[in-house]
């Protein structure tokens, strides 16, 4: 299968491969609020809503029939850890919005987790090849612990951004802040600009 290397990103963003600050790991530590919340597949539903043309409802199975990529992407954690190298495969969020139809007026995305995580983004930084709601890592299915069964990569932002557990899209007209957004993390987390705190 083939795979899409974006992990010269950071060239974008004027920036060395390892952000300011960070140091690079191997392994890949688990970073969540509280626990690794239950998942059954039988009721688990995916919505996308807000200003949209059609609001989504997918169960799992329907989710799985997306089109999908298969993407080498770094990853940085806003605690200051990187991991090179981790190959995500999912559908793209562009890939999502054009199903569902954005509205003119929407500018904003929050998105929505099993645990009652909450993490948001503007439309454009949102609405890009490399933000993968991404379901197998490395070749396996997500690890429960790292957001499986679905979770967002967002690998031009510290990964607080990407929700573990995503059961949710919502498109918003006005901005609005998410969980750790609300509580002193950067609202823009970019970390070649080292935006941790706000
Ligand atoms: N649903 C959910 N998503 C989440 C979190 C969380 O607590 N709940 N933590 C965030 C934070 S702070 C980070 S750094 C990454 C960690 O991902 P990992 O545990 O796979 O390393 O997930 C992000 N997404
Ligand atoms: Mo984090």
């Amino acid at each position: 299968m083939s795979v899409t290397d974006v992990t010269d990103l950071h060239e974008e963003f004027d920036g060395d491969r390892l952000p300011p600050g960070q140091r690079e790991t191997s392994k890949f530590p688990v970073l969540s609020k509280g626990g690794t919340p239950d998942w059954d597949p039988e009721t688990w539903e995916f919505t996308v809503t807000g200003a949209v043309d059609e609001e989504l409802s997918l169960s799992w199975n329907e989710f799985r029939e997306l089109p999908t990529g298969t993407q080498r992407q770094d990853f940085h954690c806003v605690t200051g850890w990187s991991k090179f190298d981790c190959e995500f495969t999912g559908v793209t969020f562009p890939t999502l919005a054009e199903r569902a139809g954005v509205d003119d007026d929407a500018v904003h995305v929050m998105f929505s987790a099993l645990d009652g995580y909450t993490t948001n983004l503007p439309l454009d930084d949102c609405d890009r090849q490399e933000v993968l709601f991404a379901y197998e890592f490395d070749g396996e299915p997500l690890p429960r612990e790292h957001g499986g069964p679905l979770r967002v990569v967002t690998p031009h932002k510290y990964a607080y951004k990407g929700a573990k557990w995503v059961d949710g899209v919502e498109f918003l007209t006005e901005p609005e802040r998410g969980y750790w957004e609300k509580r002193g993390y950067s609202n823009t987390a970019n970390p070649w600009n080292e935006e941790r705190y706000s």
